[in-house]
Formats: structure tokens, C-alpha cells, sequence
């Protein structure tokens, strides 16, 4: 693997600033010399990120590719990592993976070709999951702030990891609020199709029997699908209590507004895919009948989530969708590892891993034996005027 090392531009400034400043040219020579032989060399080493720029979910991507910048800048802004008589500076490679599966593991090799040393991606499960075994094979460190899929980490790979909890807690949060809190007796399901929506509606239609709720109808769309007024006038007839709809929410908007369109009355359940500004704009004003997960502490419960947020605001002239906190406390946990092993070889940090005891603005990560999070959270939101607000915490 190629790296950059490099002596510390500080150290050559001052080497020049010797020579220029009126000594004799000889002595002056090595007086630049001390100086450079003296600093810290520099090495660059590259951290990959990867999530969908371009398409529909766009916007979540580039959330958590902020979320990754904002750790890399401010890492290097402090001086970069002090490893002996070395420094580490981090670089963030960016890839789009568009959300598809195949493209995914396209931009893992290239990114393991290009030398990252760890990766923070893929945003969506149905990338993240075929991704690993790429980066697996060539012993990468894989962080997802955002993948939920519990296959993701069930795989058995050493460099799998992810910093939130995964879709049996989440589903059978959601099933459970819907059970005893939202009083439903009939329950209606659909979604996208993908490792993400399918595999949470999955685990929402099984706990949500289990708490004796009725499966009236269970549909699906795919995760382009706009149009759902075909699968919407099904379940109109079904007269469900709530619908649970497992995808994301780009496409979760044109559903909420068809919903009402159609004269549907139950509530919308979602997850995380969902629990977003964008939702709340692209329903617009469907988006009340919102209930949805995320899978994590809220940002507003957060010691430094608001912090956070502003800075975030200031840095990128947005607010935070969802998972930006999660890609960001992501990199520190990559740079935590560097630092432990003494080295940024991919091994090293493999090695690292394990034994992350991290506390970073998301709250405490440590990972289990498969790579998921211990002690991970569940946070529930509604929409309330035009808002996200939250309900509760479990998990
Ligand atoms: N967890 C929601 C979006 C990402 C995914 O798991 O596909």
C-alpha cells in the first residue's frame, strides 16, 4: 500500500524563513536542515466514505458524508494523529454507490485500490452488506453510521462494524408502539423491496403478530416507486388501523400524500429510512400522520447534539437529516484506533477494533463480538407542526 509521507509544512516554512533571514547562506543551509530533520514526517492516509450522491436519497448520503468531513477536518484542523515521531493526517475519498447493490461493491474495490486504510459506508444495508466481504478480503475496517440490516454484521467478518442498533430492535420497537401505545388492532404493510425495508417490515409484521395485531394486507413497491395508488386503494379496503411502511423517505412522501388523497385514516409507521426532514417536506401537509424510529439517541437528547447541529448548520448551510452524528463519531472511532494500535496499516486498525471504548457525541460505542453496537438505541418521533418531535428512548 503507497502512502505520502511528508515533512510538516510548519517545519519547511521555517527552514525558509531561516535561510531568508540574513544568516550566511552555509550555516543557514543547515540550520533548514536541523529543522527539517526534526519535525514530525508527515503521512497522509485515506479514509474512504460511501453512500448514494446521486438519485433519490442523495440528501441522506451526502448527510453522512458531512457527518465524515466535519471528523476528518477537525482532525486534521488539531494537528492530525501523534503517532511517535510521526503525524497522521486523514484524507476523506468520497464515492457515490447510488444506492445500488452492484455499484456498491464497484466502489469498494476501487476504494481498497486507491489504499483506504478504513471505510465509513454504505449508508443503506442493501449496499453495505454485499460491500463487506470486499473489504473483508482485503482486511479494511468498515463502519456503517446508518446500515440496520442485521445480516450486515452476521456475516463473521473481523472488519465489520456498525455505531447503530440494527432493524429486530428497531422493528420490534415500532410493532410494540403500535401494539400498546397506538392502540392498532390491524396493521397494513409495505415496502421497497430492498434488504432494508423488506427486512424491517419482516421483523414488524412478526413481533407485531406475536403482540396479536391482524397483518390485513402486505404489499410492496421497489425503491423508485413513486405511484402507490394501486397498493394504497388495497389497503383503503383492508381498513387497517396503521400502515407500516418499510423504506425510505424519498418515497415514503408521495405515499403519506396519496394516502390522504385516498381518504386513508390510519397512521403511517416508519423507521428510520423515514424519520427525516426530507420526509416532512415531500409529504408536506400528509406528513402529520407520521410515527417513526431512528436507530439511535435522538440528536436533541445528545450532550453535544445541539452543539453539533449549529456546527454542522455553520460548516455545510443545512441542517442535519439523520445519521450525520453517527458517520462523524464514525471517523473518531476509526482515528481511536489508529492511535491504540500505534500504527494506520489496515491490519493494525483491524486488530484495533475490537476493543473501542469510544466516547463520542452519539454516547458511548463499544462494538459485540459480531461488530454491532452494544447497548444500542431506539428513539421514536412523531410529526407534530411541521416537526419532528420526540416521544421516547428504549433499549
Ligand atoms: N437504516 C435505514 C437506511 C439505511 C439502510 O439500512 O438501508
Amino acid at each position: 500500500m503507497k502512502r505520502m509521507v511528508r515533512f510538516a509544512p510548519l517545519a519547511i516554512a521555517a527552514a525558509v524563513a531561516l535561510a531568508a533571514c540574513g544568516k550566511k547562506e552555509e550555516p543557514a543551509k543547515k540550520e533548514a536542515a536541523k529543522a527539517a530533520a526534526a519535525a514530525p514526517a508527515e503521512q497522509v492516509v485515506k479514509i474512504g466514505h460511501v453512500a448514494p450522491l446521486t438519485g433519490p436519497i442523495a440528501h441522506l448520503g451526502k448527510d453522512n458524508e458531512n457527518g465524515a468531513r466535519m471528523a476528518v477536518d477537525e482532525i486534521n484542523a488539531a494537528g492530525g494523529i501523534k503517532l511517535g515521531d510521526k503525524v497522521i493526517k486523514l484524507e476523506l475519498v468520497a464515492e457515490d454507490d447510488k444506492a445500488d447493490p452492484k455499484e456498491g461493491t464497484l466502489v469498494a474495490q476501487k476504494l481498497v485500490d486507491a489504499g483506504v486504510v478504513a471505510v465509513v459506508g454504505h449508508l443503506n444495508s442493501g449496499t453495505s452488506i454485499p460491500a463487506s466481504k470486499i473489504y473483508a478480503d482485503a482486511n479494511v475496517t468498515q463502519i456503517s453510521p446508518s446500515a440496520t440490516n442485521p445480516k450486515y454484521t452476521e456475516q463473521g467478518f473481523k472488519t465489520t462494524f456498525r455505531v447503530v442498533a440494527n432493524d429486530n430492535q428497531q422493528g420490534a420497537v415500532l410493532a410494540n408502539y403500535a401494539a400498546t401505545e397506538m392502540k392498532a388492532k390491524t396493521i397494513a404493510i409495505v415496502d421497497d423491496r430492498t434488504a432494508y425495508g423488506q427486512g424491517l417490515a419482516d421483523v414488524v409484521e412478526k413481533v407485531a403478530k406475536e403482540k396479536g395485531l391482524k397483518v390485513v394486507a402486505r404489499e410492496f413497491a421497489t425503491d423508485k416507486t413513486t405511484d402507490f395508488n394501486a397498493i394504497l386503494t388495497k389497503i383503503r379496503a383492508a381498513k387497517p388501523d396503521v400502515v407500516m411502511y418499510g423504506g425510505m423517505d424519498a418515497t415514503a412522501g408521495p405515499m403519506a400524500k396519496q394516502m390522504k388523497q385516498l381518504g386513508i385514516k390510519a397512521q403511517l409507521l416508519a423507521g428510520d429510512g423515514v424519520c427525516t426532514p426530507e420526509f416532512i417536506k415531500l409529504a408536506g401537509d400528509a406528513a402529520g400522520i407520521l410515527t417513526c424510529s431512528m436507530a439511535g439517541e435522538a440528536v436533541e437528547k445528545l450532550a453535544k447534539g445541539e452543539e453539533f447541529k449549529q456546527k454542522y448548520k455553520a460548516k455545510f448551510g443545512t441542517d442535519v437529516q439523520v445519521y450525520a452524528p453517527y458517520s462523524y463519531d464514525a471517523v473518531y472511532v476509526i482515528a481511536e484506533a489508529i492511535k491504540r494500535a500505534g500504527s494506520a496499516d489496515r491490519a493494525a486498525i483491524t486488530a484495533a477494533m475490537p476493543a473501542t471504548n469510544y466516547n463520542g457525541i452519539t454516547g458511548t460505542i463499544q462494538f459485540d463480538e459480531k461488530g454491532d453496537i452494544k447497548n444500542g438505541a431506539i428513539s421514536l418521533f412523531r410529526v407534530k407542526d411541521g416537526k419532528l418531535e420526540y416521544i421516547t428512548t428504549s433499549r
